[in-house]
């Protein structure tokens, strides 16, 4: 759309400007004053659209891929999630994937590492167990784990397991994007377990002690501890939403962290919990940087640019970078209870990370339209 804007690019196509362009294109050449106001845009316009995915839709076709493939033919088998905005790069919002990865009893993936980094946060089932560089985590409902960056890593259900489904978040398109993406299959296809069952976990899961004997010889970009188990973090939770009113943009919010920086797990990928009590809307805000939620626990609904997203538990839904967003607890009597993962460690490193509250009708949006 033309501007009419001094400082912006108002120019008028003439025939002679045609001819010209024509000849710049014949070297690979353009004139920048054809595309500058799309380029430069005054704020982001994410090319993603929020989407909301509901699970009881979702699930009967995740239920199905055990019969039509196997493990070993797919490498993982996934029902991925696309934003039909973002199809060409496979992205569910932004430069982020994520995916619905089921498992039967008995049957395990092979081995693998690459550059993206990548997090797995648990839907259903039991058995469920993912291996990191040697070191084997147990794993059940809404237990949030790391896979990251250049970490040999592999999942499966113990044969005395039942079918198992969890939600896969990869920086991917972030990592093509960069063109720096790297897959290597293990040589055995399976690695052997050095270390004790969930020996990072024993060591760094009390976030206010630290494992003295062990954190000075930590030297990689991402948290030693691996497994961010559900109890404890609704624990915590609760225990804060005691005590404490939270963000009036985000509730009583936990930041999943590296005990030893206090800073996002991994380089590109920061993940959240957060709690909004019975009956809570949250006031409407946007900030830079793409979020995929999936709804822990309890139900609700989210307001994003306007139009309003019903979920319930185990809905995922995607947040578009500077869309204006609120939540609302539906429920008088439960919590409501949202994990999500971001980009905002890129955002931060890159000086991206803006924020903006909405000022309007109380700091809530109208709403013109129900997803
Ligand atoms: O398990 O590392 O959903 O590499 C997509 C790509 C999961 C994984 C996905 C992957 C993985």
């Amino acid at each position: 759309m033309r501007e009419d804007v001094i400082g912006r690019s108002r120019v008028i196509d003439t025939p002679e400007l045609e001819a010209y362009y024509a000849q710049l294109g014949r070297f690979e050449a353009g004139a920048l004053w054809t595309v500058a106001n799309d380029i430069e845009p005054w704020f982001p316009r994410p090319a993603s659209v929020p989407v909301i995915w509901r699970y009881r839709d979702l699930r009967p076709l995740v239920r199905q891929a055990p019969a039509l493939v196997k493990p070993e033919d797919a490498g993982r088998r996934v029902v991925m999630l696309v934003n039909p905005k973002r199809r060409e790069i496979s992205a569910a919002v932004g430069l982020l994937y994520t995916g619905l990865q089921v498992m039967n009893a008995g049957e395990c993936a092979s081995a693998h590492k690459h550059a993206a980094s990548a997090l797995r946060f648990i839907m259903e089932g039991s058995g469920a167990f993912t291996v990191v560089d040697g070191e084997r985590m147990t794993l059940g409902a809404r237990d949030f784990v790391l896979t990251p960056v250049g970490t040999w890593h592999e999942h499966g259900v113990d044969e005395s397991g039942t079918q198992c489904i969890w939600q896969d978040g990869l920086d991917i398109p972030l990592v093509n994007a960069l063109d720096a993406n790297f897959f290597t299959v293990h040589p055995n296809l399976q690695q052997p377990v050095t270390q004790p069952i969930d020996s990072s976990y024993a060591a760094y899961s009390r976030g206010f002690l630290q494992p003295a004997f062990l954190r000075q010889n930590w030297k990689k970009p991402y948290s030693p501890l691996l497994k961010y188990p559900w109890e404890p973090t609704y624990e915590a939770l609760c225990a804060a939403s005691r005590c404490h009113e939270g963000s009036p943009y985000d509730g009583i919010l936990m930041e999943y962290v590296n005990p030893i920086t206090g800073g996002a797990v991994m380089p590109t990928i920061g993940a959240s919990m957060q709690l909004l009590p019975p009956g809570l809307r949250t006031r409407a805000h946007r900030h830079t940087g793409s979020f995929v939620y999936q709804v822990a626990k309890g139900r609700g609904c989210a307001v994003i640019d306007g139009c309003r997203y019903d979920f319930e538990e185990k809905d995922i839904f995607a947040l578009p970078s500077w869309s204006i967003h609120e939540f609302h607890n539906a429920s008088d009597t439960d919590d409501l209870c949202l994990f999500s993962f971001n980009d905002l460690p890129v955002m931060r490193a890159l000086a991206l990370y803006q924020e903006q509250a909405y000022a309007e009708n109380g700091g809530h949006q109208p709403i013109t339209a129900s997803a």
